[in-house]
């Protein structure tokens, strides 16, 4: 594909088209036309304008908040950019978005991000897409100088070298992290040497000097495009105005100010054209009027749009699935282990998906710490490969690859880990379907296991599921045995969403009858594991073999327990519970083994406190792990754990009430 480089006037035309863009979004920030906080690039346009010339539309842009530079330069157009600023249906996100986090994927914007240094690792992701297109695509993602001291740029860069990544990573240094100086946080080296030290290209552009911006960024995508991996490029400019739109500068000085002002690229840039006899004064004022009434031209028809119909802000958090309640585990097929079940879905899926890959630590050529994904890399090859130690790289590549239309699997070796990378959970997979009303989801999986057992640490034993579930956006499981174990992680990679599901490292060697040739369900659906009319214990997980054995213990007594295993927290099973609710008289137990406060057990129980189930109230209870850390020794363990003696003694209670 052949790259025509743009001239001087083009340039010049885009730099002053960010200019007066930005200088009237601060009007409309003053008079509230546009709400919340506004990050200008007013003086570093230089950055996304020389970068972008050497792009096409095979390449994709992640920025920051202060993206709107970015926006422009890849072609977003003026109308839906003050349109998404405005919160107009016009705009790029529909008025999801606003200022600091839209997104225009139809023209390689992949988006800003308000969140420090997190586009870093979603780029990686990006550019493992296009590497897999094979069409020579690039993903450039921009980022402060501030963001260089997060733990997100690091790992990104590691992970960016390690697979030999298609990425620029470009630092616009306007010498401030919001209101502190670059020098007080990196007293003693340059930003491009300290990136020259992870042994990948490093290069540096005066960002006041457009022509050194364009030459730079070109030398290095050519290098990247050759094949070269990931090129740091670090461009210097002033910051003209405040960190965003309300920053009165008073940590600043006169002079730093006025020395910044001297740095203007737009005025340089513009001057150096007039003095080389490239442009006349009078040909900069007439593109300077055009840019000017396209501007103008774009605010009218943005103010003239219509705004989102309220009712829709509930829409596109996940594609919804139909609740389907399953029975009694299977009887026919093979007897697995719960470990195994898991490595067998892998297999089917990686066998017919194409597009799925499989990636975290020691997973490919060890085969997992649990062997849970052994022989992947031996069948598959590359699509299956062992990553840094670097949680937060891993889920920004699975995001990033997502979007780009590989189907990623990836482990994250005990739960307790994703608590470094929740970012990427939180604040990045999650929103991916909301902000673009479903015109671009992050189709994942995310596997890990939890759970206390003999000797684990408190900071390998916690039960995070309530965390997790409590974001919108993800769906959630928990599979309690082997055929589920199967079943769940099939329907996971089948699922359009970003799914977590959470093994029990406990249950890894359990065996159970696992339908193997069976079709592949939606995700969602309790299992109804007993029936039952006195009481109901509702669980999950590793708690359903404690609340079965339990079950089976009152029925000699004559007290006769429905288990309902949920299997899946996001989306909730609540017919399931309503029926199993109406059949126990409204007498439930609600079991697990996270700790008891904020545990998803309290969602459940406010649940049926609110009338939400067409059941009789009955008493309920919940059991849980109490509100401790998890000791190590095994007969501390023990008594915290969730018991089968606990939910015994409660049943008969509850049984009780009901005669
Ligand atoms: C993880 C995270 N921490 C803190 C913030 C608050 N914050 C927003 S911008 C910013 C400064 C970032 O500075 P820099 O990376 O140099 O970029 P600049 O704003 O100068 O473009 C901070 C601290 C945030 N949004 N995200």
């Amino acid at each position: 594909m052949t790259t025509s480089t743009p001239g001087d006037l083009d340039l010049l035309r885009s730099m002053l088209t960010i200019r007066i863009a930005e200088e009237r979004v601060l009007d409309l920030r003053r008079d509230e036309t546009i709400l919340g906080s506004v990050h200008p690039c007013i003086g570093q346009e230089s950055v996304p304008v020389g970068v972008v010339a050497s792009l096409d539309e095979r390449d994709r842009v992640l920025a920051t908040y202060r993206g709107h530079g970015w926006a422009l330069a890849k072609g977003v157009p003026l109308a839906a950019f003050f349109g998404e600023l405005m919160g107009r249906v016009t705009g790029t996100n529909g008025g999801r978005a606003g200022s600091p986090y839209f997104t225009s994927p139809e023209h390689g914007f992949v988006g800003e991000n308000s969140i420090v240094a997190a586009g870093m690792p979603i780029a990686n992701g990006v550019a493992m897409g296009l590497a897999a297109a094979g069409k020579g695509g690039i993903a450039v993602v921009s980022f402060g100088d501030g963001a260089t001291n997060q733990g997100g740029a690091h790992e990104a860069i590691v992970f960016a070298i390690a697979r030999n990544l298609p990425v620029l990573f470009v630092c616009e240094n306007n010498s401030w992290s919001e209101m502190t100086p670059i020098v007080d946080t990196v007293p003693h080296a340059t930003l491009v040497a300290r990136a020259a030290g992870y042994g990948l290209p490093a290069f540096f552009a005066n960002g006041s000097d457009m022509h050194d911006v364009v030459n730079t960024a070109a030398e290095a995508i050519a290098g990247i495009r050759a094949g070269g991996g990931p090129a740091f490029l670090e461009v210097q400019v002033p910051r003209l105005l405040g960190h965003y739109n309300a920053d009165i500068q008073h940590y600043r000085t006169e002079e730093d100010k006025a020395e910044h002002l001297t740095r203007d690229p737009l005025a340089l840039f513009s001057a150096s054209l007039i003095e080389s006899g490239s442009v006349t004064q009078d040909a900069l004022d007439d593109l300077t009027a055009q840019v000017r009434s396209e501007v103008e031209a774009a605010i009218v028809a943005s103010e003239a749009a219509a705004l989102p119909d309220a009712a829709t802000a509930r829409d596109h958090v996940v594609a919804h699935v139909d609740s389907h309640t399953l029975g009694a585990l299977p009887t026919e097929g093979k007897e697995l282990a719960y470990g195994i079940a898991v490595n067998r879905a892998l297999m089917t899926e990686m066998a017919e998906r194409d597009n799925m890959v499989s990636f975290g630590e020691d997973i490919a050529i060890p085969g997992g710490t649990f062997g849970v994904t052994r022989n992947l890399r031996k069948e598959f090859g590359e699509r299956v490969f062992d990553t840094p130690i670097s949680e937060t790289a891993i889920l920004g590549a699975a995001i990033g690859s997502s979007l780009e239309g590989l189907l990623p699997v990836v482990e994250i070796m005990w739960s307790d880990f994703l608590l470094v990378a929740f970012d990427q959970i939180a604040n990045q997979a999650a929103n991916v379907r909301y902000i673009s009303s479903g015109r671009v989801t992050a189709p994942l999986v995310i596997r890990m296991q939890q759970g206390i057992t003999p000797g684990s640490c408190a900071q390998h034993s916690q039960s995070l599921e309530a965390l997790i579930t409590h974001i919108p956006g993800i769906k959630v499981g928990l599979p309690s045995n082997a055929a589920d174990a199967y079943a769940m992680t099939r329907a996971a990679i089948a699922d359009a969403d970003p799914v977590v599901l959470i093994e029990s490292r406990a249950l890894y060697l359990d065996k159970a009858i696992v339908d193997v040739d069976g079709p592949v369900e939606p995700v969602g659906g309790a299992r109804l594991r007993r029936e039952g009319h006195d009481l109901v214990v509702i669980t999950w997980g590793r708690m359903t073999k404690v609340a079965t054995e339990a079950a089976e213990q009152l029925e000699s007594e004559g007290i006769d327990v429905a288990v309902l295993d949920l299997r899946w927290l996001a989306p909730l099973d609540e017919p399931a519970i309503e029926a199993a609710l109406v059949a126990a008289g409204g007498r439930a137990i609600v079991l697990h083994e996270a700790n008891l406060t904020g545990g998803f057990g309290a969602e459940i129980v406010a649940r049926i406190a609110e009338q939400r189930y067409a059941a009789p109230s009955g008493p309920v209870v919940r059991i849980g792990l109490p509100d401790i850390r998890v000791p190590s020794s095994t007969v501390l363990q023990e008594s915290v754990m969730p018991s089968v003696a606990q939910v015994v003694e409660h049943a008969r209670r509850l049984a009780a009430a009901g005669r």
